[in-house]
């Protein structure tokens, strides 16, 4: 009787520990997360200290058009319901090249080497602004603050619609640089010192209906490449969704996937997907604060795959 009782009381201390070791679903909070001023385009990066950090561009309102976007704030979270607004980390007036009259501070990526961060931020440099854009870099030792505009990257003269890099560093440290804008999206691996690129920048194949907003992630070894699209609704207006491909490589060529974020009520769709604390997260954006679709705020959602490590369909939740 004794020893039943032991076997049954170790049971009981196993599975006790089983529990504890066992994570809870995340809970999210509404959407949008951030609601005292307009944000648009989340890259979500987890650092090293441990917290979830998202760098969006900034809506202005009134809007006009999106060339009143003026500067960048950085949030972040340990739970992903309380955020962190740690105020402007960059403003048009702190570019020495950019445009005389700012704005345009459009859609941000970040990354991280070394001990130092890096900021990679669209922003033209004349008054003609679809020709004249440049990928700005500006460096920090802190992931939200004290960032100083260092140049921009070399990309070439055909400047059209370069917006939106992306910088995606993979597991061996080598990070690689996209991106897209106006139907083009393009890649390259950028040197060690991630200021330059390390070889010319090579189209990406296999994308359908590209648009702009491209981002890269890894998951069990494949790479996803995720972007916007050029979606009309049947009313004729534009809404665009967020389409995603594959591959085994960084550079592609892509397999078509489909869609995981169908229209969230905006022209423009922007998004990053991200793996924090075992679970997986797909950030956006809607109108939903403002009902105006150049007054866009940041949103998330859980992120699900199937076993065949395609996405599911994100439900957009409010
Ligand atoms: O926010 C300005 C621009 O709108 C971004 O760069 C694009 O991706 C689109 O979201």
């Amino acid at each position: 009787m004794k020893h039943i009782t032991l076997i049954l009381a170790s049971v009981a201390v196993l599975s006790v520990a089983g529990c504890r070791n066992a994570q809870k679903p995340i809970e999210l909070g509404p959407n949008p997360f951030v609601t005292h001023i307009y944000t648009a385009d989340p890259s979500a990066h987890v650092w090293e200290d441990g917290r979830l950090y998202v760098y969006p561009s900034h809506d202005v309102a009134p809007p006009r058009g999106c060339d009143l976007m003026d500067g960048y704030h950085v949030f972040s979270t340990d739970d992903m319901v309380n955020w962190t607004d740690h105020g402007e980390i960059l403003h048009s007036s702190q570019v020495p090249w950019g445009r005389k009259d700012g704005g345009f501070m459009w859609a941000p990526d970040c990354a991280y080497k070394d001990g130092t961060y890096y900021f990679y931020f669209p922003h033209p440099s004349g008054d003609d602004w679809n020709n004249t854009w440049k990928v700005g870099i500006a460096t920090s030792k802190e992931p939200a603050a004290n960032f100083t505009v260092q140049g921009y990257l070399d990309l070439g003269e055909d400047t059209f619609a370069m917006i939106d890099p992306c910088v995606f560093v993979d597991d061996d440290g080598q990070a690689y640089f996209y991106y897209g804008g106006g139907g083009r999206c393009v890649a390259a691996k950028l040197k060690d010192n991630m200021i330059e690129l390390a070889e010319p920048l090579r189209p990406m194949e296999g994308l359908r209906d590209f648009h702009e907003a491209t981002w890269v992630h890894k998951r069990d070894g494949l790479y996803y490449i995720s972007y916007a699209d050029n979606h009309i609704m049947p009313d004729g207006s534009q809404q665009n969704r967020l389409n995603y491909a594959v591959s085994t490589s960084p550079y592609g060529p892509w397999e078509y996937k489909g869609i995981y974020l169908g229209p969230t009520g905006c022209d423009t769709s922007h998004g990053s997907i991200v793996e924090y604390k075992g679970e997986w997260f797909a950030f956006y954006h809607n109108k939903d604060l403002s009902g105006m679709g150049n007054l866009r705020s940041i949103c998330v959602d859980k992120l699900y795959y199937n076993e065949d490590g395609t996405i599911k369909m994100v439900e957009q939740t409010r």
